[in-house]
């Protein structure tokens, strides 16, 4: 039996691995905790336990983790890279400050922590294609400075005071349930509520501008089995490249076309999240991952366009 506490559980990701671990881990305290304003709904407040927590509040993550007996902390707070970029010194305060708040709760209660880094964490000097795991981390962006940060932080609070941190770098992530909201990656989730919707799309990036993107399914199943992970095996802890498809703009879109062939898409670029792509890598080399962990991705682009396309057509009551 585990009990955790998701930070975060009302966002893009926590919404979805809330429900997962709890079908993962039935009987356990499964705790979604939320900010004021970001309250949970429906299913995610009737499945399980909710609590406030606000990461910035190191009593509030310590009470929680008092209450449900806590021995796992899966870290979700964040700005995404182009919010983060308009406010900078909240970016740091949530990504690093907040991340502090976890590190010490959990030194002090003894709970394992995931905290994502992201493909955000390398920067112009990174080798862009097949980014190797181990390779220069010199981001251009307050979101990578602080998941750099986040990184290192981890790694010292686990060899200096053996607290059990993990985290994987995650590539942009799609998915039909939460939008993102705020990320550099969120076009290609745009495009397909676009597609569906029988809009035009205006994508706010370029062609022939190449990025790592994951099903959410995937995502969710890297977070758990990092986790779950034989710790004898891990050489690396944070944080893991993952990777399972690259694509630019044109790409996607001709694979919806494939799907939704009145779909119609044209440019309307956005400079600040054309100068962050453009900073990132174009593909990563997720090796480590494969080896040390057995990390393997299901999606590619096809199955999850068919997937995202089938669900969204539900969701919006499209039926086609
Ligand atoms: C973003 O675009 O900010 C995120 C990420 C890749 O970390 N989706």
């Amino acid at each position: 039996m585990k009990n955790v506490l998701i930070i975060g559980a009302t966002g893009q990701i926590g919404s979805e691995l809330t429900m997962k671990l709890r079908k993962e881990y039935p009987g356990g305290n499964i705790v979604a905790g939320y900010i004021k304003g970001a309250e949970p709904h429906d299913e995610l407040l009737q499945s399980g336990p909710a609590a406030e927590v606000d990461i910035t509040n190191a009593d509030q993550i310590a009470r929680a983790v008092d209450t449900y007996h806590i021995d796992t902390i899966y870290n979700l707070a964040a700005l995404l890279s182009a919010v983060a970029e308009a406010r900078p010194q909240l970016a740091w305060k949530i990504g690093v400050g907040g991340l502090f708040n976890v590190l010490e709760v959990a030194r002090e209660k003894g709970c394992a922590v995931f905290t994502p880094s992201s493909i955000g964490s390398f920067g112009l000097s990174t080798p862009h294609v097949k980014t190797p795991q181990d390779t220069i981390q010199r981001p251009d962006t307050i979101y990578g400075v602080t998941k750099v940060t986040g990184e290192l932080l981890s790694d010292y609070y686990y060899h200096r005071f053996g607290v059990d941190t993990r985290s994987v770098r995650f590539p942009g992530l799609i998915s039909y349930t939460t939008l993102p909201g705020g990320g550099t990656t969120d076009y290609a989730v745009d495009i397909y509520y676009s597609a569906v919707r029988g809009e035009e799309f205006k994508c706010p990036i370029k062609p022939g501008t190449f990025m790592d993107m994951m099903y959410m399914p995937d995502a969710l199943r890297a977070a758990v089995e990092i986790m779950e992970a034989d710790p004898t095996r891990l050489i690396h802890r944070n944080s893991f490249n993952i990777a399972s498809m690259s694509f630019d703009p044109e790409i996607i879109a001709a694979k919806i076309k494939e799907y939704v062939p009145e779909f119609k898409m044209s440019y309307e670029l956005d400079p600040l999240r054309q100068a962050i792509a453009d900073s990132w890598p174009d593909s990563l080399d997720d090796t480590c991952a494969r080896q040390e962990w057995d990390w393997q991705p299901e999606y590619d682009l096809d199955a999850m366009t068919r997937h995202m396309l089938s669900h969204l057509r539900t969701k919006l009551h499209v039926d086609k």
